[in-house]
């Protein structure tokens, strides 16, 4: 493995602009978390002066000129600039940094953020402006750049990049977006009191950024600091980003320390079936949580396919408490598998259907960067559409006639079976939601048509 080009903290920057682009929902803060998480911890630098800049490129009226002009008056001579690179800001990103070079602008260029995390080396070849590449959550190793010798782990040079191991950040001792007050108090918040997984799922990119982490935690302290602060500011949303909620050795703990303070707002949290036990649904109980399970497939050859064996046993015995204790919970499915057919599909909802769960998610399956599942695309053929963020559409089991139908499937799937569902909101959700009331109940009725049809949904 090549060992990481060491980067030396700039004797002549104090001076740092730091760029997000972000794609923003209706509800969502103006900060986005992680722009927030990086300001606060490069507070803590001494010396160092940061402009933040934040812009949302899915608002109406954005413009990447705009964003150009933007950066380039919140530079000095001497400053440095940072932008987090995602899926849905590549090409701006790719846009601005040639831009801001043939404007003149001559101090480094720092880049990090997903599109950066998850690639293979040779990322420089991407982004050819850019001087410093950070793989992995970026606050020690971006202000590291700013103070001493810095952390050398996940970071790499222009012309000498590599994709090591990604860049290591002391969760127990990083400061907190919200008590630092970089993310003023809004209605809805997202959260985290944790990062990585232990599972192994091979289309997910959790288990690689959590496969370095030594301490995957945040802070106890700083953990029920937050719900305090929640309470305090009058939060009433909280969506909790943890892959797995309840595998915070703290989590019963965190639901009874929002159950003592009343907290009357709602928390979206992140489940596995297999993690659920008494006490936890017990902690459950009094507050308005949403627990969303991934699932995926029911099928054993596609569990195989993505390394992921879902113990179905336990899986149907949680269903059922969560039913009789009626606790909100939803269950995400993916379609486009390796080995799946649209029968396999459709067994997977009806499976579920058969017990009784009222809100089912399905989604396609995407090729996330840096993934086991992308690395053996040719052992399934699996085929990818040309859409911006590009999803598998053909395989060895399925045509891309099967994965019309497959879609057809999952798009039925977003008509409440009940009155009673109450969904999470999801981008999907809130999408058919809204057509649902355009179209009143003839939409309804026409989309559950297509259900009964599909043999997903009971005439
Ligand atoms: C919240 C979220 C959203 C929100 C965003 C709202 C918002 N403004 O915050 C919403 C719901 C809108 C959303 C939508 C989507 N999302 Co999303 N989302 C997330 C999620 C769950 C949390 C992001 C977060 O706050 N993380 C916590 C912070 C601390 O981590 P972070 O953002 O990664 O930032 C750290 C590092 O990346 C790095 N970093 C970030 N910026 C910078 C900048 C510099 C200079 C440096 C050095 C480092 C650096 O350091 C940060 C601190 O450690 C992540 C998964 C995850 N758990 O991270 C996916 C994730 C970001 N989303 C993803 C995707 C694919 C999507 C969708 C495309 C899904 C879809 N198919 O519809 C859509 C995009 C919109 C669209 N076109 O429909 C991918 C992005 C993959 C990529 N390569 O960019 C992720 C990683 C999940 C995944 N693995 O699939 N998402
Ligand atoms: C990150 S997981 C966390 C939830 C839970 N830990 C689980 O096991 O599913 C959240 C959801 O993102 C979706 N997801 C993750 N990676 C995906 C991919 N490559 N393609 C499609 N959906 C994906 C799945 O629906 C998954 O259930
Ligand atoms: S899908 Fe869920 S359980 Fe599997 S690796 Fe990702 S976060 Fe972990």
């Amino acid at each position: 493995m090549p060992v990481s080009a060491p980067v030396v903290a700039s004797s002549r920057t104090s001076h740092l602009v730091l760029l997000s682009l972000d794609w923003i929902r209706p509800k969502d803060p103006r900060t986005s978390l992680g722009h927030a998480s990086l300001i606060a911890r490069l507070r803590e630098v001494n010396g160092l002066a940061v402009v933040p800049l934040s812009f949302a490129v899915n608002e109406d009226g954005f413009d990447r000129e705009g964003v150009l002009l933007a950066v380039l008056a919140s530079t000095r001579a001497d400053s440095d600039f940072a932008v987090g690179a995602y899926v849905w800001n590549d090409a701006v990103v790719r846009w601005l940094l040639p831009a801001l070079r043939r404007a003149g602008f001559t101090g480094r260029i720092i880049l990090g953020g997903p599109q950066v995390s998850y690639a293979p080396a040779g990322i420089d070849e991407v982004y050819p402006e850019a001087d410093v590449f950070i793989r992995g959550y970026a606050e020690d190793a971006l202000a590291g750049l700013f103070s001493g010798p810095g952390v050398r782990t996940g970071v790499t040079r222009r012309g000498a990049d590599h994709s090591g191991s990604p860049a290591v950040v002391d969760l127990a001792s990083l400061p907190s977006p919200v008590l630092a007050g970089v993310l003023p108090p809004t209605r809805f918040v997202r959260w985290e009191t944790q990062r990585g997984c232990v599972y192994r799922c091979s289309f997910c990119q959790h288990r690689e950024s959590g496969a370095r982490l030594r301490q995957n935690v945040f802070a106890r302290e700083r953990i029920l600091a937050e719900v305090d602060a929640f309470v305090r500011d009058g939060v009433r949303d909280i969506a909790v980003l943890d892959p797995i909620f309840e595998s915070n050795p703290d989590a019963i703990d965190i639901l009874a320390r929002f159950r003592a303070a009343r907290f009357p707002g709602r928390l979206s949290l992140q489940c596995r079936f297999e993690g659920m036990t008494s006490q936890f649904l017990d902690a459950c109980e009094g507050l308005d949580v949403r627990l969303e399970f991934g699932l995926q497939t029911t099928q054993r050859s596609e569990m195989r396919a993505i390394s992921r064996m879902n113990d179905l046993g336990k899986v149907e015995a949680a269903i059922r408490e969560l039913r009789r204790r009626k606790i909100i919970f939803e269950v995400s499915l993916i379609y486009g598998l390796p080995t799946q057919t649209v029968e396999s599909f459709r067994a997977s909802i009806r499976w579920c259907r058969a017990l009784g769960v009222d809100t089912i998610k399905a989604f396609p399956l995407m090729l996330l960067r840096g993934t086991e599942m992308e690395r053996s695309r040719a052992r399934w053929a699996l085929a990818e559409s040309d859409d911006v963020i590009p999803v598998v559409v053909e395989s060895n089991s399925f045509s891309r006639e099967d994965w019309r139908c497959m879609k057809a499937l999952a798009e039925a799937l977003e008509v409440p079976v009940s009155p009673t569902t109450r969904g999470t909101g999801g981008p999907r959700g809130a999408r058919l939601g809204s057509l649902a009331r355009a179209g009143g109940s003839a939409s309804q009725g026409m989309l559950r048509a297509v259900r009964v049809a599909a043999g997903i949904a009971a005439p």
